[in-house]
């Protein structure tokens, strides 16, 4: 393969050139919402919003390379939760990543298998290490899109499964003007269900 160079718009988030732009709406990304009655009234009320954008890089899903892209998390809320990416484990758990934070304020969420939580701030210049084993999703927290590049390994792989099943332990909710990361209660009541 030849050397070559993608032009990244840090305004807008877009690169080009890219492969297929991903467009997640609200509709297709729903159920990883506690208030489903808040989601059913936004899709009532101004139909299918667009929450966030993915711009890959078209580059060999191969062990070797480097894939890349950038991610846009538009502004919003759904009840008091804020707009987020559906999150994943790498399909090859031992594979990391690295995020850069270009425009906007967000949130990285990551978990282990295991259940173990983090919280990473993002913004302008912070560049997130995303460890191997660590499941990751990211939030917008501000009032303007949250933009940020990130780079992981060609053969990582992205298994959503394994978060659709076991949801994160902790969500970030909206308390007047800041984010707090408190308890999933899906997930505490699903642990003392099965405790009890
Ligand atoms: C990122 C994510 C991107 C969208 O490029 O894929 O931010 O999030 P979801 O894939 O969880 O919908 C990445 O982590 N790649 O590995
Ligand atoms: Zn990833």
């Amino acid at each position: 393969m030849e050397p070559f160079a993608s032009q990244l718009d840090f305004h807008s988030g877009a690169l080009q050139p890219a492969g297929r732009v991903l467009q997640r709406r609200l509709s297709e990304t729903r159920g990883i919402y506690l208030d489903q009655e808040a989601v059913a009234r936004i899709l009532d009320r101004e139909g299918d919003r667009l929450v966030y954008e993915v711009y890959p890089a078209e580059l060999p899903e191969e062990e070797g390379h480097v894939l890349y892209g950038s991610t846009i998390v538009h502004p919003g809320r759904v009840g008091d939760q804020f707009h987020m990416t559906k999150g994943h484990f790498h399909t090859r758990r031992n594979r990391g990543e690295v995020y850069v934070g270009l425009a906007g304020h967000g949130a990285l969420l990551l978990q282990t298998e295991t259940g173990d939580v983090r919280m990473v701030p993002m913004g302008p210049g912070t560049i997130a290490y995303v460890p191997p084993y660590w499941a990751h999703r990211t939030a917008n927290t501000g009032d303007d899109p949250f933009i940020f590049f990130a780079a992981w390994p060609g053969d990582a792989g992205h298994d959503y499964a394994a978060i659709e099943q076991r949801d994160f332990g902790k969500i970030l909710v909206a308390s007047g003007s800041t984010a707090l990361l408190v308890d999933n209660p899906k997930v505490r009541d699903r642990g003392s269900a099965a405790a009890g």
